[in-house]
């Protein structure tokens, strides 16, 4: 038995972890077995680089630094419940994974994608997303969104110029591999937001049970 591993992306404020509970209660009516998680972060070892990664410093972390804590928290991450979980059959919702990476590390830190893709291959061996939603907005709308919140986290303090290159590197990910990628316009109110998701549940349901 194998389950369906969906990934949920996106820039800043997209609203990728409102979403994720409404995709999660949409498929547990339909009697899903669903798994909610996130990165960096989803066990307790995992949620403490977690907290090295976004927590705000004096001392500037260094890039390759950033890029080999992400990937030790997801090779924790896969070992204690993303594989477990795929393995019993059950539907991983996932907000954030390696895309984010490509996106972040690669986009917005500048740093080459060969190197992420050889982690990539490292820490995943095969094992990548069945679908991966992207919530796309403009960058000023994700940061306002963000910074109603209030403290902002070491990659919130990041400019425009940073998160406009993380937004571009998501829509190029995007359009190179469409049957892996679903581009979601989440400047739109949460309500159409939503029907844009409603719309993409048949086909998940379909694919949760093929
Ligand atoms: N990171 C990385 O660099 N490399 C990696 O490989 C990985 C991650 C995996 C933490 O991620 C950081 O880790 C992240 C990248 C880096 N950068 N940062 N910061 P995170 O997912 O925890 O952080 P985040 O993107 O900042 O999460 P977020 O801001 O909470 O965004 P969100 O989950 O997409 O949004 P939300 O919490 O659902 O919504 C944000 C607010 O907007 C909230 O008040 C909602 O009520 C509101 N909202 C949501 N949708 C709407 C609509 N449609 N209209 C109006 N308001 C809305």
């Amino acid at each position: 038995m194998s389950g369906l591993f969906i990934t949920l992306e996106g820039p800043e404020g997209a609203g990728k972890s409102t979403n994720r509970e409404y995709l999660a209660e949409h498929l547990r009516a339909a009697g899903l077995d669903v798994v909610l998680t996130r990165e960096p972060g989803g066990t307790p070892l995992a949620e403490r680089i977690r907290e090295l990664l976004l927590a705000p410093s004096d001392e500037k972390m260094d890039a390759d630094t950033e890029l080999l804590l992400v990937f030790a928290a997801r090779a924790q991450h896969l070992a204690e419940v993303i594989r477990p979980a795929l393995a019993r059959g059950a539907v991983v919702l996932c907000d954030r994974f390696t895309d984010a990476t490509y996106a972040y590390q690669g986009g917005g830190r500048g740093l080459s994608l060969e190197r992420i893709a050889m982690l990539e291959s490292f820490v995943q061996g095969d094992l990548r997303p069945d679908l991966t939603l992207v919530f796309d907005l403009p960058v000023e709308i994700g940061l306002s969104r963000a910074a109603a919140r209030g403290r902002l986290d070491r990659f919130e303090q990041e400019g425009q110029a940073f998160f406009e290159a993380v937004r571009q590197a998501y829509l190029a990910r995007a359009k190179a591999a469409p049957q892996q990628y679903r581009l979601i316009d989440a400047a739109l109110p949460l309500a159409q937001v939503q029907q844009s998701l409603g719309a993409l549940l048949p086909q998940i349901l379909e694919r949760c049970r093929g």
